[in-house]
């Protein structure tokens, strides 16, 4: 019996120094894990203004952006992406307004634009690549008017083609359902609705044969992607690999230059 009790004492001492030494990794591991969140903490951020400061709709609003670092300083050394230095991408609360925007710097590191919205909640997405850094996708939000404005929530298309200025665009989805964190390619197919042959004078447009912006459903995701190099744009064919950081609904603006003429089209994409 003492035997028994000897070890079952054995046992639990064990089941003690083992708990101890989790409970040991477990501080530790926070603490490997509060220090990455430190580092990954942003170390810019996008500062916005607008001129007017309340903005009705439909007037004319000049919009300041200023890419700021976390001791508050303002960049003013900016590497060109895309032709452009900054691409400013301003979309509603609802997602039913898309402006793709390209403001000019001042000296000093101002962007400065000058637009017109309908009323609504608005979030500008600011792309840039300060010297020495990667590529920055940086947001900020303005109202227009009185919005009201509630969770969004859009609904998936179950019809990918859509024709805009005499251009039937389809969307041609991987046959699997689509899944976060997977590399998907997502094929545009450009073609005349009446002859129903490709499209044949696709240009590039800011150096590319496409653009795609994505964001999803609460705002929170935003994703920007270029054409694939096995594009056949030539037979108005125009691939791109996306991954989507999470599940949930996102929606898709594709971009292409027809002839000199850009043309805007969305999907609204369910990923599980
Ligand atoms: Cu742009």
């Amino acid at each position: 019996m003492r035997k028994v009790s000897g070890l079952l004492l054995l046992l639990l001492q064990l089941v003690a120094v083992i708990s101890c030494v989790n409970t040991k990794i477990d501080s530790s591991e926070k603490k490997a894990l509060n220090q990455e969140e430190e580092v990954k903490k942003p170390i810019f951020s996008l500062g916005l203004k607008t001129d007017p400061k309340t903005i009705a709709p439909a007037d004319q609003v000049r919009l300041f952006l200023e890419i700021k670092k976390n001791d508050g300083t303002v960049v003013d050394n900016f590497e060109v992406v895309h032709e452009k230095l900054m691409h400013l991408f301003v979309v509603s609360s609802d997602m039913e307004q898309f402006f793709h925007l390209h403001p000019e710097k001042q000296a000093g590191g101002t962007f400065i634009e000058t637009a017109s919205f309908p009323e609504g909640r608005y979030k500008a997405w600011a792309g840039v690549r300060p010297k020495g850094e990667g590529d920055l996708n940086l947001s900020a939000t303005f109202d227009v008017g009185h919005p009201f404005v509630r969770p969004n929530r859009l609904i998936a298309d179950t019809i990918y083609i859509k024709e805009i200025d005499d251009t039937r665009v389809t969307l041609r989805l991987p046959s699997k359902e689509m899944k976060a964190g997977e590399a998907i390619m997502l094929n545009y197919v450009l073609t005349d609705p009446s002859t129903r042959r490709s499209i044949k004078d696709l240009e590039p447009f800011l150096g590319e044969m496409g653009h795609l912006m994505i964001i999803s459903e609460d705002g929170n995701e935003f994703v920007h992607s270029h054409p694939m190099s096995s594009s056949e744009a030539e037979f108005g064919v125009v691939s791109f690999h996306v991954e989507f950081p999470r599940a949930g609904r996102y929606k898709a603006w594709a971009q292409f230059n027809k002839g000199g003429k850009i043309l805007t089209t969305s999907f609204v994409l369910q990923v599980g």
